[in-house]
């Protein structure tokens, strides 16, 4: 077996130390440049640990590693859901300490002749904006307008017949429902279940709400792993925007996701911070300064002192497809910032022999999804919709079932 001796700047701990002492890889800052590893066996051992601890340690903070005690409850089901389409399943996930279940809702295709893969994604105003259906349980703490739940206002984000006919269940949860999107100190959610005695808020390294997201993203697919109607070796994660940001965090800490998908991103995201294109890391964590963990504050007006940029995100999901989307309007979220991210993570794809992004960015609607890291720009403003899906549908199709 190999030996390692890291020399770098960033604080480590642990093994990663231990390793540092008898090494022969020399690991400085990566910075915001395209990735150069020498093997699968240096990335996997040395770079992949220290970029990881990176994003744990500065950027969205340590997720704890307690577990608490979560059951999982079928509260309703309906066969013949959308036109008959799908199987309707809702699951509330009742998790130890926290008042109100956060709530799975589920469409799976009706007469799959077995278990079938899966979109999974949260979304932004509850489980009943995604589509008109009556039946869905509407998510606690989403927005309430004249005293009416919007159902269905969101549904040109969830194309859910067309992902349902295209052989893949869609599976969803609100953000809100796991932790409200404001800051108030880190009071609710599930934050305050994992702090030691006398804590009351995560200290500069812990979690913040993204943390709490792509953790919950985690523990519906715990749920997903029991659940016979479900594919949980195909499972691609999504989101847009934030929820994009919280796709790509929950890709990188768990491999059980399959594919790793980014809608629009932007800053934090898969977007590149020291380009200082669009949304900057000062003016992200002053106006959402729950999102992150403290530590990233460091960054703000210093995205040069980055250890390594966003590109290292994306290339955390290796060997496993990943999927970066812009969109032209979307000047906030940088879509070159976000294209240059995901070409530099593809050398680390190449070295599994893998196809990642080569050249300059794309031209707008003209998708390239023939490698594993896939791209594509839309022409349009900062959404997710039809056009999008399709891309991830046919991404998917190509990775699952080669098609
Ligand atoms: C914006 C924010 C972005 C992005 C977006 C969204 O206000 O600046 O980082 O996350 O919200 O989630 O739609």
């Amino acid at each position: 077996m190999k030996r390692y001796i890291i020399a770098f700047a960033l604080l480590l701990v642990g093994t990663l130390c231990a390793r540092a002492q008898e090494s022969s890889v020399i690991v400085s800052k990566y910075g915001s440049e395209p990735l150069k590893i020498g093997s699968v066996e240096e990335w996997e051992q040395v770079h992949r640990p220290v970029i990881m601890n990176f994003f744990e340690q500065e950027v969205y903070g340590l997720t704890p590693l307690r577990q608490v005690g979560i059951t999982y409850e079928v509260v309703e089901e309906a066969q013949g859901a959308l036109g008959g389409k799908a199987i309707r399943r809702q699951v509330a996930m009742h998790i130890d300490g926290m008042e109100t279940p956060v709530y799975i809702l589920m469409y799976i295709p009706a007469n799959a002749k077995g278990p079938v893969p899966a979109f999974l994604g949260m979304n932004f105003k509850g489980n009943h904006q995604i589509n008109p259906d009556e039946a869905i349980i509407p998510s606690p703490n989403a927005p309430v307008t004249k005293g009416e739940p919007l159902r269905g206002a969101a549904s040109s984000r969830w194309p859910v017949e067309y992902v349902v006919e295209s052989g893949y269940a869609v599976v969803t949860l609100n953000r809100d429902n796991v932790d409200p999107d404001f800051d108030d100190g880190f009071k609710n959610g599930p934050h305050p279940l994992f702090y030691t005695q006398g804590q009351t808020a995560p200290k500069a390294n812990e979690w913040g709400t993204i943390g709490a997201w792509a953790w919950s993203l985690s523990r519906v697919m715990d749920y997903l792993q029991t659940d016979k109607d479900i594919d949980s070796n195909k499972v691609a994660v999504l989101g847009h925007s934030r929820l994009g940001k919280t796709a790509l965090w929950a890709g990188a800490q768990d491999q059980r996701f399959a594919i790793v998908i980014s809608n629009d991103s932007g800053c934090g995201g898969a977007a590149l911070s020291n380009r200082e294109v669009g949304e900057s890391v000062e003016v992200i964590n002053r106006s959402f300064p729950h999102w992150f963990c403290d530590n990233y504050n460091k960054y703000r007006n210093n995205e040069s002192a980055l250890f390594i940029d966003q590109q290292g995100l994306i290339a955390l999901m290796a060997p496993r497809p990943v999927y970066v989307a812009s969109a032209t309007l979307d000047q906030w979220a940088d879509p070159v910032g976000e294209y240059l991210s995901a070409l530099y993570a593809s050398p680390v794809y190449e070295l599994y022999g893998l196809k990642g992004l080569v050249g300059p960015q794309p031209a707008p609607d003209s998708p390239v999804r023939s490698g594993h890291v896939g791209y594509h720009l839309r022409t349009g403003k900062h959404d997710i919709n039809i056009y999008d899906w399709q891309q991830y549908v046919a991404f998917a199709n190509m990775h699952f079932f080669g098609k």
